[in-house]
């Protein structure tokens, strides 16, 4: 058995080192290591104080959420306190991360160092639990409760200088110092006394009842993002205990309100996404060590929105990248766009206007193939036309130096089509990024049958580095998510010609945790956009797909969404709301009496389940064909590509809370009932007669 935690020791300093790869979570065994590290210390007469650190990539992530909401073993002891109680000093050395469970172990340490790039957070409420282990006693104490409020309820890594200036840390050292300087600080210390403990120190707490109103405020801010969640509330709770309430008082509602939750749907579906979103960088067909491209500079062909956008996902994490179009107006035009967005985020105050202005240095602009040349990724994001592309792609590959990796941010297209269009198939991929580039997290990266392993291990890992979440499907049409995604598309409109209204299947669909309705998003993002797409497939493949003639018609009165000021609602200038019209309701009424559509009416639960098992159903297909490595990946694409709520997990993981017997049940009675765009997936039937879950089914290895 590898040591988890070692003690060691520099003259009057002992070290207890966690050594619990990768992010030393507090796995069974780590937590006694501490306490056998501390014993060791005060039976040691030598030593005057202590410095707990941790060994590899930072201090401790937290407690080991494997192992979350399993009962504690016999005699189990919670270390912050019993750190805390020692008569000895300890410090706590921070790098990399101290989060959950490690932060609330460093504030049971007497102080805390850290290193200039380290991050410190209570980050639990993210996968829907609260911290348990004092954090949300100690931290209101330490640094006052309002502020502690917010670092609970976010969850968010805060940066080591600023828990510095929070009263968090006591010192930041230089990065590649820390034991050095911890040590020297816990000599500094050793003889000093009393020995500070936050579970002693009420004065903050004040703050609370000088403002009576700031929990209910905060209720009141977060209620709309986290309706329908509890953990976000609870971790209110125990914040309101750590100022009513004595300190173990206090502690002992944290670890009630604990309790109650940990083994909870919502934490049960946050653990869930949590690992789906780590498995999904885990390729089966693909050998850890296989070599890949080392990215340093990247092109981006295309200065449209979509190619600004992951121009700008680039240079926001440091990688210098040129932009090529191939007219000056419009690449000026692209620029002036990426300068805007970057002056939104300026005038929010989420990015400082010189960090602006580096991010929009590392993109230059080009006109020219030859200026891309010697780039190691260059992603096309030009017109989606199968001959547009295919005429970069050779251009690509007259131009691009050897080894260069040649992706299309397609949407839909046919990777193999494209990859054809080229000498070098083995480097072409699809890395299809979600509007807004910059913004969204998904990265859907498309293995065409050519690609070779180094193209898609590079891409899986290169969109890490720009703060996306890679998601790796096979070649299909509208690849994994948007095929996944298009019957839930067809059942809404669907559900309109037969008598259901937009707003009352996006009321729907928000109740259920969307943050918009799939009408309002339509409005939001230009419904023209998916009209010309729909007739461009239709026009490739009549018999494919089913007309919309509703959507169209809205189309084609310009009723575009909320760039014309009409969609399927109607706005007010300036205004964002989307407010129902009557106009539109009239028109669909019509419509459907012409279609000669029999009306009804719907219950929520029909809506939702028309929607949502449609994409199951489809997403059972997807996995039958292999097109997808396994049911979790399906869910981190809607988790990040669709707004799907991530306290339920995912589609997949949602379905397979209802049952797959009862989604094949519905599934063929809908067959039966609406004929073959129903047709159950022959996986779903086997699933449902083998009683696996999707979760289980792994049809594509
Ligand atoms: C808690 O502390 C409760 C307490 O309040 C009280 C209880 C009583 N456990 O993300 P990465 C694995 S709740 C188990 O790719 P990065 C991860 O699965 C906890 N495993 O690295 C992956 O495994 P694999 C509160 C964990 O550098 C590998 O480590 N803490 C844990 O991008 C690398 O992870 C949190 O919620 C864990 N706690 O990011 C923090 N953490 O290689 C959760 C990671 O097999 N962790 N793994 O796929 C994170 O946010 C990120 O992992 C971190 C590093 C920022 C630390």
């Amino acid at each position: 058995m590898p040591e988890l935690v070692r003690f060691s020791k520099k003259g009057a300093i002992g070290v207890i080192t966690v050594d619990n790869p990768p992010v030393n979570a507090l796995s069974p065994g780590v937590p006694e290591g501490i306490l056998a590290g501390l014993e060791k210390g005060n039976a040691d007469p030598e030593v005057k104080a202590m410095v707990l650190i941790g060994a590899g990539r930072g201090f401790i992530a937290g407690a080991d959420i494997k192992h979350l909401g399993k009962p504690r073993p016999p005699g189990f002891k919670r270390t912050h306190d019993v750190i805390e109680a020692n008569e000895k000093p300890v410090v706590a050395a921070i790098h990399g991360f101290a989060l959950g469970g490690g932060l609330e172990n460093a504030l049971g340490c007497h102080y805390r160092v850290a290193v200039r790039s380290a991050k410190v957070g209570l980050p639990e409420v993210l996968i829907g639990v609260l911290p348990g282990g004092g954090g949300t006693q100690r931290l209101p104490r330490l640094i006052g409760p309002k502020a502690a409020l917010e670092i609970i309820v976010t969850g968010r890594h805060v940066p080591a200088e600023e828990a510095k200036q929070l009263g968090i840390l006591d010192e930041v050292v230089e990065d590649g110092e820390l034991l050095e300087r911890a040590i020297e600080f816990a000599e500094r210390i050793a003889d000093k006394r009393p020995i500070p403990r936050i579970r002693d120190m009420d004065e903050k707490l004040a703050e609370a009842k000088a403002d009576p109103g700031m929990f209910d405020e905060m209720r009141r801010k977060i209620a709309r993002r986290a309706r329908n969640q509890i953990a976000p509330y609870q971790c209110i709770k125990c914040v309101e205990a750590a100022v009513s309430l004595p300190f173990d008082q206090g502690i002992q509602r944290e670890r009630e309100l604990f309790e109650e939750i940990v083994n909870g749907e919502e934490a049960k579906a946050l653990r869930y996404a949590f690992f789906a979103e780590r498995e999904a960088a885990k390729l089966p067909d693909i050998p850890k060590d296989t070599p890949v491209v080392d990215v340093k500079l990247a092109a981006v062909v295309g200065a449209g929105t979509m190619g600004g956008g992951i121009a700008m996902s680039f240079a926001d994490f440091g990688y210098p990248v040129r932009i090529l179009e191939k007219d000056k107006e419009t690449l000026d035009k692209g620029m002036a766009r990426i300068r805007a967005n970057y002056e939104t985020s300026v005038k929010r105050g989420s990015l400082d206007a010189e960090e602006m202005e580096r991010r929009l240095a590392r993109i230059e602009p080009v006109l020219e193939y030859s200026q891309i040349a010697d780039a190691d990724i260059v992603i096309e994001a030009v017109f989606e036309e199968m001959g547009v592309k295919k005429e970069v792609f050779a251009t690509l590959d007259r131009t691009m130096k050897d080894g260069a990796l040649i992706v299309s941010n397609t949407s839909a297209l046919d990777i193999d089509e494209i990859a054809a269009a080229t000498k070098r198939p083995g480097v072409v991929a699809g890395a299809h990024f979600f509007s807004p580039a910059n913004v969204m997290k998904l990265l859907e990266i498309v293995k065409g049958a050519k690609s070779d392993k180094t193209t898609i291990a590079t891409l899986s890992q290169l969109s890490k580095k720009i703060g996306k979440v890679g998601v790796v499907c096979g070649n299909c049409d509208g690849f994994l998510a948007n095929r996944s995604r298009a019957p839930f598309n067809t059942e809404m409109n669907i559900l309109v010609e037969e008598g259901a209204l937009p707003e009352q299947i996006d009321k729907v669909m928000v109740d259920f945790g969307y943050p918009m309705g799939p009408f309002a998003v339509g409005d939001l993002a230009g419904l023209d956009i998916g009209y010309a797409g729909r007739k461009r497939r239709q026009k490739e493949n009549p018999n494919a797909y089913r007309a919309l003639p509703i959507a169209d018609r809205i189309v084609e009165m310009g009723r575009y969404g909320q760039k014309t000021g009409k969609g399927w609602y109607r706005y007010e200038p300036g205004d964002r709301t989307p407010h129902p019209d009557p106009e539109v309701t009239a028109l669909i009424r019509q419509m459907s009496a012409e279609l000669g559509v029999p009306q009804r009416e719907f219950t929520d639960e029909e809506i939702l389940r028309r929607l949502l098992f449609s994409s199951v159903n489809e997403a059972c297909k997807i996995l039958e064909e292999g097109i997808a490595y396994r049911a979790s990946d399906v869910d981190v694409m809607w988790l990040y590509g669709f707004g799907f709520p991530r306290y339920r997990g995912g589609l997949m993981y949602w379905a397979d809370q209802i049952g797959v017997k009862e989604v094949y049940r519905q599934v063929e009675e809908w067959h039966r009932e609406y004929g073959d765009r129903w047709k159950p997936a022959e996986l779903l039937r086997r699933l449902a007669e083998s009683g696996t879950s999707f979760r289980e089914a792994q049809p594509g290895r």
